[in-house]
């Protein structure tokens, strides 16, 4: 009975993931919709406007064109595309349905069948090739008028709509696909409530009371999604999508030992205590307070509350890049990393990415610990990996040893969880095939593991081809993790 586990399990669930939004491309094609990706612009200026107070949501501009209206063609080149999945033998490919394909204003009361075919057909590819299809419902999109017209996820009225969305998606694709994913990174609104929530900035984004009542709505909303997935089939596994970021005091001072735990607690566990757990924990109070938010103004009802008890997931997704560090004791604590958008103070135990995203494969195997010794549920890594600029060789070739590098030393975290004793379900590394980049809008932050022909601006043949970590990747899985 109490046998170390040496191995990854049978039916271990190696793939890759993406976001519709970030490589699907023909944003208004077939009747989608424009959604709030579509009105962000690429570079700086969206690394800004993830915080922004000033960004009102506008189409118009040319600037807006590229990156995520053309993303990287997949709507068109999805074939070729599920076929190197194939290649490399993926068990899994974790994708997100475009909200505005299927509800193009987000508010009708008829889907859009030309979106739900889309869909069907890239299902069908994935199953051709035994590839399980994982799909996250929302990945940081919603149609743009909940955002222009209702100001995104504050406002109640959009539990109606994702509901409504959820079960049309649920209903026309639950016979083929058992995993789904509700909400991409939930906790992100911490940082970026634009993107995350679609929070109109000019009404106060960075106001706490409108992040934290996004987040109400959006868990009722969640609720919901599980509750027809589960009538629809009580075998669906449905999970929540947390981005997590092991964080460490800086030192053995007691003040950063709390000021950290309260970290941990805000950041990493806050959204999933309540989709877990279903329910409030007793953090959120003091949370609340710290950040001057009054209860009395936050709508949640008994039946919310109760809908939210019922409702839980199944098991827990989420992301993993990166780990952070906690000093509140001397000036100029924030300084030294970028994070992914979260800010932090530098390590000096560990190196960063071109992006300054500190890499440490170790807080990984530290990360599925914490988690399964909170909430005892299977954990589905569905996030991972190192955004870099990547050469092409004279001959075509990309030696993007790094990279392989990065995820050796996370799987090998992986391994070492499972001694541990850690359940982990599967494991989809970030932007498998090279795609929009979420926090700059640009190609050249590249993750994956076929190169795409395309820069910052839009330019390129929009060929694919392997980059080296491809053959490297079929190895690993076809030795289910054996061989690194
Ligand atoms: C996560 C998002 C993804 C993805 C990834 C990498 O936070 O869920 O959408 O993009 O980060 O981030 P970036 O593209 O900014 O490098």
């Amino acid at each position: 009975m109490f046998d170390i586990k040496e191995k990854f399990p049978d039916g271990f669930l190696w793939g890759g993931a993406t976001a519709a939004n970030q490589l699907e491309g023909a944003w208004d094609k077939d009747g989608k919709g424009p959604s709030i990706a579509d009105a962000l612009p690429g570079g700086k200026e969206r690394f800004a406007i993830a915080g922004s107070q000033e960004f009102d949501w506008q189409l118009e501009d040319e600037k807006y064109t590229y990156p995520n209206h053309k993303g990287i063609d997949h709507y068109y080149r999805f074939k070729e595309d599920i076929k190197l999945f194939g290649e490399m033998g993926f068990k899994c490919y974790r994708f997100s349905i475009a909200w505005s394909r299927i509800f193009p204003q987000g508010d009708e009361e008829t889907p859009n069948e030309a979106g739900l075919k889309f869909y069907d057909h890239l299902i069908d590819e994935c199953l051709k090739y035994g590839i399980e299809p994982v799909i996250t419902i929302s990945h940081y999109e919603l149609p743009l008028n909940l955002a222009q017209t209702y100001g995104g996820w504050k406002n109640r009225e959009l539990i109606k709509f994702y509901e409504r969305f959820a079960r049309v998606v649920l209903e026309r694709y639950h016979s083929k696909v058992t995993y789904w994913m509700i909400f991409n990174e939930i906790n992100s609104a911490f940082h970026f409530p634009v993107m995350s929530q679609g929070l109109v900035p000019s009404n106060g984004a960075n106001d706490f009371t409108n992040v934290v009542q996004a987040w109400h709505n959006q868990f009722v909303a969640s609720a919901l999604a599980v509750k027809i997935g589960h009538e629809l089939d009580e075998q669906l596994q449905i999970g929540c999508m947390i981005l997590y970021a092991t964080s460490y005091a800086y030192d053995a001072n007691p003040v950063n030992q709390y000021a950290n735990l309260k970290q941990m607690q805000d950041f990493n566990f806050f959204c999933a205590d309540v989709q877990v757990r279903g329910k409030y924990s007793q953090s959120t109070a003091r949370m609340l307070k710290e950040h001057n938010v009054d209860p009395a103004n936050l709508k949640i009802t008994a039946e919310d509350l109760e809908l939210l008890a019922q409702n839980t997931v199944d098991y827990i997704g989420f992301s993993y890049y990166m780990s952070m560090v906690t000093d509140v004791t001397r000036e100029g604590s924030d300084e030294g990393v970028s994070g992914n958008l979260i800010g932090g103070v530098a390590n000096p135990f560990l190196k960063s990415s071109d992006w300054g995203w500190q890499i440490d494969p170790k807080g990984l195997q530290i990360a599925l610990n914490e988690l399964y010794d909170r909430y005892q549920k299977p954990l589905f890594i569905v996030e991972n990996g190192l955004g870099a600029k990547d050469v092409v060789a004279e001959d075509g070739a990309i030696h993007d040893d790094y990279r392989i590098d990065y995820l050796k030393q996370h799987i090998e975290a992986m391994q070492g969880a499972i001694r541990d004793g850690v359940e982990i379900m599967g494991y989809t590394p970030w932007g498998c095939i090279d795609l929009v980049s979420a926090s700059t809008g640009e190609m050249s932050k590249r993750y994956g593991f076929i190169y795409v022909d395309l820069d910052d601006e839009g330019n390129g043949t929009l060929d694919r081809s392997r980059k080296d970590s491809f053959y490297w990747y079929k190895k690993v899985i076809e030795s289910n993790g054996k061989s690194l």
